[in-house]
């Protein structure tokens, strides 16, 4: 492909509306919770659509995407998913985690129960290509990491964003996700985002609720 040049079409905000854009996006997105706890009430799939839509824009090495999406909505398969993770999460609890990492758990209450993998209506798999594949020709991919995780990012401020709730979730290791669904061998599953809504009286740890101030978090110079 060669170097080609097109005009950026650059939407103009008056500058007063910018402060108020920023502040209204900052207000919904501090609100944004992990929650474990959700009911089977179904939505439109085209929430999810957008949301897979918007984070495929994210910045990413060289423009090749290095990310896949699985949209999970079948019982059986989030059974599936369930049973394999609580079979890892247990070894986690009770054999491989560090006490350190226990410690750092423990004001978030988690244990090895999934059983919001089964009652989520929606579970979305997000898969990093370490390289992809071309006519049987591997192309290597760059900052995959990076990419998929700003990528991450954007699909949870869009969900947010519209009204939704999630949970990112990382049983480890979480390989069995290929063999679940499918998945070739250049994929890496990256994190499992649980969506729905919360059910009546969802609780969430307080600890969770209390975030570091700007002065503690950024460096002005
Ligand atoms: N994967 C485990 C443990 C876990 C790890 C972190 I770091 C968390 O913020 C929360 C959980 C689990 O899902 O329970």
């Amino acid at each position: 492909m060669k170097f080609k040049l097109i005009k950026y079409k650059y939407t103009a905000i008056p500058v007063k509306k910018i402060l108020k854009r920023s502040n209204n996006f900052y207000d919904i997105i501090k609100n944004r919770r992990s929650i474990r706890e959700f009911k089977l009430k179904n939505f439109d799939d085209s929430i999810i659509k957008n949301a897979i839509l918007a984070a495929g824009t994210a910045p990413n090495g060289a423009n090749l995407q290095p990310w896949h999406f699985v949209v999970i909505k079948n019982p059986r398969i989030k059974k599936e998913i369930r049973n394999a993770a609580e079979r890892e999460e247990k070894k986690f609890y009770s054999k491989s985690a560090p006490k350190e990492w226990l410690n750092a758990l423990e004001p978030l209450g988690t244990d090895s129960n999934k059983k919001f993998l089964e009652e989520a209506p929606i579970l979305i798999a997000v898969f990093e290509k370490k390289y992809s594949t071309k006519k049987n020709i591997k192309i290597k991919n760059y900052y995959v990491k990076e990419s998929v995780g700003i990528a991450t990012g954007i699909l949870i401020s869009s969900l947010h964003y519209s009204g939704l709730c999630m949970l990112t979730h990382t049983p480890n290791p979480m390989t069995f996700l290929n063999k679940i669904l499918n998945r070739p061998i250049n994929e890496r599953p990256f994190v499992i985002l649980v969506v729905g809504f919360p059910k009546l009286n969802c609780k969430i740890p307080k600890f969770a609720t209390q975030k570091k101030s700007l002065k503690q978090i950024s460096t002005w110079i």
